[in-house]
């Protein structure tokens, strides 16, 4: 049987905070860092030109955009858990998500792709690798909690890091989003007190008549943290750890373990990466005005760097 297998963190709050933050963060040091990034990231682009400038209107809009909150894309072969870890992801670390199917235009707005595995890898994953930025791509062996164990997760994520080139994270997204209310958790405890494990077949777990309450609120456990979840929470109220004091206690527990808040530290780190193309795309803006002749020598000389108007 498996066992919780992890070791039970919490305190995530202040990473999370700083994943969920604005680009800008007050951060410096990426590969842009021009004065007109400087000026992006302090809000006051405007200021640049002449206030009669026809670039103001160019410059208040390229400069919101610029400031826009961090969104990531989550990609995925269907099936893979990408709605679940979307919603991961939102809840987890405040990201704004663009989830699968969510249409073009969010698909522009992407500053960053979170590319998420199960299993085996397939073809159509080192496909759709190849086909997002390098610099900004994050892969995720999702589901990682249906490996039995999850030191099997961790040597899967290897196995597909080696193949692929780059670093895999083993994440339950389905953990992540633990929730447990007042019945599940005490229903949890009653059999941890009866010491009733979770049985290796899964369906085993299933007992009480169909249609009972008992049986419903297993089948709601086995949607809701599934077999790894319920075995790691049976052993976690048995061994009378302070961590399951409570339903609340407990589902942080579980949302701790499942691998999404340490994403918070891969994803920072591609924040410099991001600033770079958010001022690649805030320069294609002033190329376009000036080339549309709106205040052409002020645009250029913003483009060359020559900083804040006379
Ligand atoms: N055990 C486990 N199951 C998961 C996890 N994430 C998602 N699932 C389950 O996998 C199934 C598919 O999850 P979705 O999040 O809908 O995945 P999707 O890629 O959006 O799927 P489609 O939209 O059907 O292509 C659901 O039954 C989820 O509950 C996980 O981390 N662990
Ligand atoms: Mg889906």
């Amino acid at each position: 049987m498996p066992g919780p297998g992890r070791e039970m963190r919490g305190g995530s709050d202040d990473e999370e905070a700083a994943v969920g933050a604005p680009v800008n963060g007050g951060r410096r040091g990426g590969p842009a860092g021009s004065e007109l990034s400087v000026a992006a990231e302090q809000g006051r682009l405007a200021d640049l030109v002449d206030p009669g400038s026809p670039l103001v209107p160019v410059l208040t809009a390229a400069g919101r955009r610029f400031l826009r909150p961090l969104h990531v894309q989550v990609v995925g072969r269907p099936g893979t858990g990408r709605d679940t870890m979307a919603r991961a992801l939102r809840e987890r670390l405040s990201l704004t998500v663009i989830g699968p199917g969510e249409g073009e235009q969010g698909a522009a707005d992407a500053d960053l792709w979170l590319l998420v595995l199960a299993g085996l890898l397939r073809r159509a994953d080192r496909e759709l690798l190849a086909s997002l930025p390098s610099d900004r791509v994050l892969v995720v062996l999702g589901k990682a909690d249906t490996h039995g164990d999850w030191d099997s997760a961790v040597a899967v994520a290897s196995t597909c890091a080696t193949r692929l080139g780059t670093p895999v994270y083993p994440v339950s997204q389905l953990l992540a989003c633990a929730d447990l209310d007042a019945a599940e958790f005490a229903a949890l405890t009653t059999m941890a007190a009866a010491g009733v494990g979770m049985p290796s077949m899964a369906g085993r777990f299933l007992i009480g008549r169909p249609g009972s309450d008992e049986r419903l609120l297993r089948q709601g456990l086995l949607r809701r943290i599934d077999a790894y979840g319920i075995d790691t929470a049976l052993a976690l109220i048995e061994s009378r750890s302070p961590v399951a004091a409570t339903a609340q206690d407990l589902s942080r527990a579980l949302r701790d373990a499942s691998g999404v808040p340490d994403l918070a530290g891969p994803l920072g780190a591609r924040v410099g990466h991001i600033r770079y193309w958010r001022e690649v795309e805030l320069r294609c803006r002033l190329e376009e005005a000036a080339a549309a002749g709106l205040d052409r020598p002020g645009a250029e000389r913003l483009l060359a760097g020559a900083g804040v108007a006379g």
